[in-house]
């Protein structure tokens, strides 16, 4: 069942364990009688690594050699989660190094245990950028991401008595992923002052030291680059006279003041909080990349009119949109081109990607902080704004500035990003919409329809189905023809052919068991909790955050609790036992979110030691829910949930993991246009509860669930502050529906029809899909092969 044309293929056999051996000999300085499981992973990506190597300087060496487009993708988060997994499958050695560590003494399982996730990011933006470079390179096409080197990755979660208390994640301490190249450094300057169309003097100056990462393809020799910047105070004459002249204090301040800027993550998910430390962050990357690429173009020695034609820089988001502006500024004060011949070369390169529609998100810079940090561009951003306002028709005045009128002023970043772009995607069908029809309504009639588009997000079918459930990997491959679906997952459709299979939907389902046990061991060691593996596995596992609804499950699973402890033995018998998982990283900052994982945690310990329920009714809520979970939980759940209010969730990705391993989804309908009616109407008609949410309320108002006080913000953000999130306008249809997958779970043979239908559709949900559609329709970048 080999995928066959790895990179290693047509050499000699791949000597795994001698090459592990000898790097934990002498990389490590261990002898193998003191080898543990630790020294085994550390030997092993070494050995891996070195593999890697080969081909990702092959990949570079053919790519700069060809000189053909290649796709740049900046993003502020790459939430990678592990590597040396990945990094077999990818080269086709996995089952090498399976054998090679069994004779060792090693369970291949507990070595990638060792590995720690690399989380730099968020969510669901940080995970689709990781997933986006896996099909890059698997594709072949010739791309780099950019981002920052943070040493914090987000936060580790922890639960202490119900509450999350967050753990700094100091992931670096063993990184055998990175290469640092100290010889490719940018100084990045900030402050000081611009001098009005010509230059920017006299600043503080900080050094861009570059970090790379080589990115696998699946089944092929390509092996990308992700660069990413660090900090580092630059070396020069300034600290070298601090030194001379006794000023070691400052010397050493202005050393941790440059680190500070690579120093963490932001943890904040759909909300901007408009700190100056993120600014610096985001103008040090754009900046140290732009410097980059441009030097890479100059290289070729083409003219700047072709730069566009090499170069095309996708903007993840909004958070890299300075690039916009610092490109122009390259353009026009230091390679000395006109206004109109640089600006023409900007929009031709830019591609803008917007992920959220929540006003709270959409990033605002305040006009003083950035002009004090970046005087230059702000000149450029007011000129880009003034040449806009005069290219359009009077009638949509303020609306449409750059520069919000507020006070103080503000810059509204995505206006910045559409009016820099040639190209501005949504991430499904209705959210791309959404944004068309909404928040930026009046860009469409400016610049037509055609600037605007969908491309609907994907995901890695090798991370989330192959590596995270193998079992059901093969199965499906003993189906499909091998694993050739895992390239064009699209081949899942023969899967239709077998819903009828009495074999192949048992050994289904016994893989679904098989992974509930996994997840039921997990949930036993991490929460002290006995599951049943038979009840339904009803799963939400999300960043916490108001407008996802974690607050509507849990109200949903204490109306569930009541409803049964008020049923009799006989009607007992008949009910559907629920494990109920939560999981998920509230910001630090973000109390509601907070409430409602302590909620969640309080209701688990009473429902939990009921006698009454047992095995009824289980809630859990798993701790630190990162990409290694996730590796854990998605191939474990019957249902998962995606309920957030509707028109607010931009794609969600999880829902696409879910079902591709076998799960069902509860999710809302679209209703987008009838929210904001809604809303209205809690404050200005009668705005009457839900009865059975009225129940839940009063139960926890009563203690049921420990001292109520903690919990009243929460339940007066439905009663009394007008519901914002529609959680009393959903209930009932939320109750109903969970009914109606009680009743669909009693029927497995059914259950089953309709899992395996389901996944059979999802060919159209991979990131290959994904990245081929922005490759044609956004990048036009091309495919590059080379003899491995
Ligand atoms: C400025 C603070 C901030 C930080 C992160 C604002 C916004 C973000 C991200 C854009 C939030 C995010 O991760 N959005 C998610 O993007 C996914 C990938 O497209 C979508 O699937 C999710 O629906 C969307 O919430």
């Amino acid at each position: 069942q080999k995928y066959s044309a790895q990179a290693f293929s047509s050499k000699e056999e791949f000597e795994f364990q001698k090459e592990t051996v000898r790097h934990v000999e002498t990389s490590l300085a261990r002898s193998l009688y003191n080898c543990d499981e630790l020294a085994a992973y550390a030997g092993a990506s070494l050995a891996i690594r070195d593999r890697l190597v080969i081909s990702w300087n092959k990949t570079q060496q053919h790519q700069t050699f060809v000189d053909q487009k290649r796709l740049y993708y900046l993003s502020l988060e790459f939430l990678m989660g592990r590597t040396l997994d990945n990094a077999m499958l990818n080269t086709g050695v996995k089952s090498i190094a399976k054998d090679g560590l069994g004779e060792l003494g090693f369970r291949i399982e507990d070595v990638l245990e060792q590995e720690h996730d690399a989380a730099l990011g968020n969510g669901g933006l940080g995970r689709l950028a990781a997933c986006f470079l896996d099909s890059l390179a698997t594709l072949n096409y010739p791309a780099w991401g950019y981002g920052l080197r943070y040493r914090y990755g987000i936060f580790k979660q922890e639960i202490v008595d119900g509450y999350q208390v967050e753990v700094p994640d100091y992931w670096l301490s063993f990184n055998p992923w990175e290469f640092p190249r100290f010889d490719i450094t940018v100084d990045i300057m900030f402050y000081g002052n611009g001098k009005q169309c010509t230059s920017w003097e006299g600043g503080e100056i900080v050094q861009a030291v570059a970090y790379d990462v080589p990115i696998p393809g699946f089944g092929t020799s390509v092996t990308n680059n992700l660069r990413l910047w660090s900090s580092k105070a630059a070396s020069g004459e300034f600290d070298f006279q601090k030194f001379n002249s006794g000023d070691y204090e400052s010397a050493v301040a202005d050393e941790q003041r440059a680190e500070t800027i690579s120093a963490v993550l932001y943890p904040n998910d759909n909300l901007d909080r408009g700190k100056e430390l993120r600014l610096k962050q985001q103008y040090f990357w754009v900046a140290a990349s732009l410097h980059d690429i441009v030097r890479r173009f100059k290289k070729s020695r083409r003219p700047w009119k072709e730069f566009s034609e090499q170069v095309a820089i996708q903007l993840n988001d909004t958070h890299p949109a300075l690039a916009i502006v610092e490109l122009q500024r390259l353009l026009i004060d230091t390679e000395g081109l006109e206004w109109d011949e640089g600006w023409d070369i900007v929009t031709q390169t830019f591609g803008y990607t917007n992920h959220t529609v929540l006003p709270e998100a959409l990033e605002k810079w305040s006009v003083p902080l950035f002009q004090n940090l970046l005087p230059r561009h702000l000149q450029i951003i007011y000129d880009i704004n003034l040449f806009f306002l005069q290219s359009v028709e009077k009638r949509f005045p303020k609306a449409i500035s750059i520069i919000e009128e507020s006070t103080p002023k503000s810059i509204r970043m995505a206006f910045l990003a559409i009016i820099g772009s040639h190209k501005v995607n949504g991430v499904a069908e209705l959210h791309s919409d959404l944004i068309q029809t909404t928040i930026f309504k009046d860009f469409v009639k400016i610049f037509g329809p055609d600037k605007f588009t969908n491309v609907t997000n994907g995901i890695t079918p090798r991370r989330w189905l192959h590596q995270a459930n193998p079992r059901l990997s093969e199965l499906i491959a003993s189906k499909v023809g091998g694993l050739g679906f895992l390239k064009d997952l699209t081949l899942l459709s023969e899967l239709e052919n077998y819903v009828d299979d009495k074999d192949f939907k048992r050994e289904w389902m016994e893989i679904k068991y098989a992974n509930k046990v996994r997840l039921a061991k997990h949930i036993k060691s991490a929460n002290g909790v006995t599951v049943n593996p038979s009840a339904l596995f009803d799963i939400q596992v999300k960043r916490m955050h108001e407008y996802k609804r974690q607050q509507l499950n849990i109200f949903g699973v204490i109306h569930r609790y009541l409803t049964i402890k008020a049923m009799t033995p006989e009607e007992r018998k008949k009910v559907v036992p629920r494990v109920s998982i939560f999981g998920g990283k509230a910001a630090p900052g973000y109390w509601m979110a907070k409430t409602i994982i302590h909620l969640i945690n309080c209701v688990g310990n009473i429902v939990n030691k009921d006698k009454d329920i047992g095995d009824l009714l289980k809630v859990i809520f798993l701790e630190d829910y990162n990409v290694s979970k996730a590796e854990i939980i998605c191939p474990a759940s019957d249902i998962s949930e995606h309920i957030s209010t509707a028109g607010t969730e931009a794609s969600g990705t999880s829902n696409m993991k879910f079902v591709l391993n076998g799960g069902l989804i509860i999710g809302t309908c679209d209703g987008a246009n009838e929210v904001e009616d809604l809303r209205h109407k809690h404050f200005y008609g009668k705005h009457e509860l839900d009865p059975d949410l009225r129940r839940v309320f009063d139960e926890i108002e009563k203690g049921a669930f420990g001292p109520p006080e903690g919990f009243s913000a929460l339940i007066n953000s439905v009663t009394v502050h007008g519901d914002y999130y529609l959680v009393s306008d959903d209930f009932r249809s939320y109750i109903q529906t969970h009914a109606l997958v009680d009743e669909a779970y009693k029927d497995q043979d059914e259950w089953a029809a309709k899992t395996i239908m389901s996944v059979a559709r999802m060919g159209f949900f991979s990131s290959d899909r994904c990245i081929q559609d922005y490759a044609e329709s956004i990048w036009n970048i091309e495919p590059s092969t080379f003899e491995a």
